[in-house]
């Protein structure tokens, strides 16, 4: 098995998909109606640009190094699987021990397609809540980072369809369709997960969603690299790689916000929220709120705290914890408990409930304890600048819409309060019509080689050791 990917295909892959005729011509004939949807909803009105682009040549790290000039509509979306693990076993759930699967096992056909399809309409869904921010980036850096993200994105809507066309028939080629045709925030056809019909209309909110919500791809896929269904387990494994790039997008994104507002502040010796709006930098409380909602709207993601789903998915082997093999226990759980949150007596209480029906909240938790690593770094610019500020996540019961706590409200610290109370503090918590309204107005392009708007500083370091000053993209 090599794993190097074979470009001179029309579809570039390591899966010999030459060898796999009828495969081969489903995508084939898919290929242009996913062209046409990235025409119609991918990055708007940048058919010319060419951008300076990461892509795969081979599985293997090193296979990452490859960087050039690509116009986007040629960008080569592909199909790339981690190399196969010999004699790979199922290790969790009722199937522990057996050989992993290389089929769909007819009793997990519906589940299987269930968790494929979900996973894949994430994907061109966030391109689509993307699909405008290039015409306002902070420089040509971010204008390319944005678009390394949604060729991917796109990359990863690709590795969706090729298990649904090689694994389930026609029913598989049929969602493959439906995939390209929901649309993000629509009315009459919207996306499946509620996050992903939210709007991503502005730099702060792209950089909170890269480092909240694609943190949630990194959880689900990692549960799913854990699959039992083996070519799953190979596909989310090399989508894993990708995935770490877009929440550094995220994290660097907020930190140079951060940055640029704590430097304004010492310059003008102020926290004040309008004296900063003046002088054209975001406030450190607009960027908690925009943090509030995002956080919040994404751990919504993991679904409700009990789910009979859930269970299901563990139990036949679909879909594993986080670091299933690195958990100190029996990797079945049917003896084992777990606490979720729930409000009696006008108070936040934890029960115990089993921990199979619990496994959404368990891995909801483990994403709360990595994203508090980022926010500690960022509390750290502060830190540096003098600046006594911190950010914090809220409490994981604020603002929730699905599960157990979505018919309460709480507050930011997790007080159990009224609605009028909710309606008092709503604009003190969540980003406020005029929040969303000021930072709208800050953006705009920035399209010099080495400029950047006034609201950011400068990154770090540029791309694969390029200078910040680096064109990062040609418009023609
Ligand atoms: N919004 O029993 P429950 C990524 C529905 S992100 C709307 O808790 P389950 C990416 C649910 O469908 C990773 N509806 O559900 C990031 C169910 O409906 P029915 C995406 C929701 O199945 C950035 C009902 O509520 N991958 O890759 O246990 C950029 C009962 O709920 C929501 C995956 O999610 C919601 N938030 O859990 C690009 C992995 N949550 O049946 C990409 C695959 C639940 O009653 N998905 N519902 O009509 C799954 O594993 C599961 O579907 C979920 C839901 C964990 C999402
Ligand atoms: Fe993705
Ligand atoms: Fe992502």
């Amino acid at each position: 098995m090599t794993t190097s990917i074979n470009y001179n295909e029309k579809i570039p892959n390591n899966v010999n998909l030459s060898e796999d005729r009828a495969l081969r011509r489903a995508l084939e004939h898919w290929q242009p109606n996913y062209l046409n949807w990235w025409q119609e909803m991918g990055p708007d009105g940048t058919g010319n640009y060419d951008v300076y682009l990461r892509t795969a040549i081979s599985v293997d790290p090193k296979g990452w190094a490859n960087y050039d000039y690509v116009k986007m509509p040629s960008y080569r979306w592909g199909i790339f699987l981690s190399p196969p693990e010999q004699d790979r076993k199922i290790h969790f759930g009722d199937h522990k021990g057996e050989d992993a699967w290389q089929t769909v096992p007819g009793e997990h056909r519906a589940n299987l397609r269930r968790i494929i399809v979900t996973q894949g309409d994430t994907e061109p869904a966030s391109v689509e809540q993307q699909r405008h921010l290039g015409h306002t980036a902070p420089s040509l850096y971010d204008l390319r980072n944005i678009f390394q993200i949604n060729v991917e994105e796109g990359r990863h809507l690709w590795a969706m369809v090729y298990l649904l066309h090689k694994y389930f028939g026609r029913d598989g080629r049929e969602e493959g369709e439906a995939l390209l045709e929901r649309r993000s925030g629509e009315e009459d056809n919207p996306r499946i997960l509620q996050a992903f019909n939210e709007r991503t209309p502005d730099w702060l909110a792209f950089f909170m969603f890269t480092y909240f919500t694609d943190r949630d791809g990194k959880f689900q896929l990692c549960a799913l690299a854990e699959s039992g269904f083996d070519p799953l387990s190979r596909t989310t494994r090399f989508m894993l790689t990708e995935e770490a790039h877009h929440m550094f997008i995220g994290e660097s994104g907020v930190s140079r916000i951060l940055q640029r507002t704590c430097q304004v502040m010492n310059e003008l010796k102020t926290d004040d929220p309008h004296t900063l709006r003046e002088n054209g930098v975001i406030d450190l409380d607009t960027v908690q709120r925009y943090l509030n909602f995002h956080y919040s709207v994404t751990i919504d993601l993991f679904g409700a705290d009990e789910s009979s789903n859930a269970a299901i998915f563990y139990s036949s082997g679909l879909k594993g914890r986080f670091e299933e093999s690195k958990q100190d226990d029996d990797h079945r759980l049917r003896e084992d408990w777990y606490g979720v949150l729930e409000v009696r007596d006008g108070k936040l209480v934890e029960r115990q409930v089993p921990k199979l029906n619990a496994l959404n909240e368990v891995l909801r938790d483990k994403f709360i304890t990595d994203s508090i690593r980022g926010v500690k770094r960022w509390n750290r610019v502060m830190e540096k600048a003098g600046i006594p500020f911190r950010l914090v996540l809220p409490h994981k019961a604020f603002n929730r819409k699905i599960g157990s706590l979505a018919g309460v409200r709480i507050s930011p610290t997790g007080q159990v309060i009224t609605e009028s109370t909710w309606n008092a503090e709503i604009d003190s918590w969540l980003p406020s019509v005029s929040d969303r309204a000021f930072v709208a107005n800050l953006m705009g392009r920035v399209a010099e080689p080495g400029q950047f708007a006034n609201w950011i500083a400068p990154p770090a370091f540029g791309v694969n050791g390029q200078p910040a000053d680096f064109q990062y993209v040609r418009f023609d």
